[in-house]
């Protein structure tokens, strides 16, 4: 493969990543047929209003999501692996956003990495902004450690909040050579919109890689369909070789 590939002549790789890459793993996904959202309806658990109205039932939802991520410790899986070890030996910069408030990307060894919806394993001071690595149960008089008069919720973005980092994601969209979209469909802005931020940029590549077409199929120059376990790692063999034109 020619170095120019990689060098930051054709700017990063930014990939973003969505529930579906974690599926294999175990945590389930948002609007797969038995998802999240089948369950358990955005207004009642994932809003500000929500909270504002009934917190025991935001923080129990998060709390049982927090619990599957700490006592099933569910593993990173082959989507997860293939990411880190392209930004292992990928010669420029490889920028992992992912959608996904779980922690199986930094399991895998994924270092250069946006949570722009938030963590479940951290909680954030109402009062202070304090933000904490938190395990445990959060319940609506769960206090500060920092201030002593805030409570704690849950550090994620809920619908009608602003994601994380976004300007650090609009600059690396821009700068992209390759963008890489990963189990997700593409439904839930602005993620669903970074791909025609790339593409405003004129010079990049746009590759889907996902169970099946996502809402914004047509907006890619290639797809791959298959689950992220065998897609992602193939795809990265392909890269790693010099076998995609970019
Ligand atoms: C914002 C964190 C503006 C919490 C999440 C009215 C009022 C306000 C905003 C809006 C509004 N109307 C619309 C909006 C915008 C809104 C939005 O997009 N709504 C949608 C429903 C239309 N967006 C927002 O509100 C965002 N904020 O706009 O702020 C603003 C401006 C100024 C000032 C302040 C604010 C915030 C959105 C973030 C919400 N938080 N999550 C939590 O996790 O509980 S979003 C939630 O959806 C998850 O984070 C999830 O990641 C995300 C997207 O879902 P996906 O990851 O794509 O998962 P999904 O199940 O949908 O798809 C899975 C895919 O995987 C499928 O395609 C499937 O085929 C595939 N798959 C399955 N198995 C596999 C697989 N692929 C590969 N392998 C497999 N094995």
């Amino acid at each position: 493969m020619s170095e120019a590939h990689g060098t930051g002549a054709n700017g990063p790789i930014v990939v973003l990543t969505g529930a579906g890459i974690s599926k294999e793993s175990g945590l389930d996904t948002f609007r797969d047929k038995g998802g999240i959202w089948e369950k358990v309806s955005i207004e009642e658990v994932a809003t500000p209003e929500a909270f504002q109205a009934n917190p025991e039932r935001v923080q129990q939802f998060y709390n049982d999501r927090r619990r599957q991520l700490t006592q099933d410790r569910p593993e990173p899986n082959a989507g997860h692996t293939a990411l880190a070890r392209l930004a292992r030996e990928w010669p420029g910069e490889v920028l992992v956003v992912t959608q996904n408030i779980d922690d199986l990307h930094e399991r895998a060894g994924q270092d250069n990495l946006i949570h722009m919806h938030g963590e479940l394993r951290k909680a954030r001071c109402t009062d202070c902004a304090a933000v904490v690595a938190w395990d445990d149960d959060l319940a609506p008089a769960t206090g500060c450690p920092h201030c002593d008069t805030g409570t704690l919720r849950p550090h994620v973005v809920w619908f009608g909040e602003m994601p994380f980092q976004m300007e650090r994601i609009f600059d690396a969209l821009q700068r992209c050579g390759l963008f890489i979209s990963v189990g997700t469909s593409g439904s839930v802005y602005p993620a669903a919109g970074f791909v025609q931020e790339v593409l405003r940029g004129g010079r990049a590549r746009t590759v889907e890689l996902n169970l099946e077409p996502s809402d914004g199929s047509v907006l890619f120059h290639e797809s791959r369909h298959g689950p992220a376990s065998e897609v992602v790692p193939a795809f990265v063999d392909d890269l790693l070789a010099g076998r995609i034109e970019l």
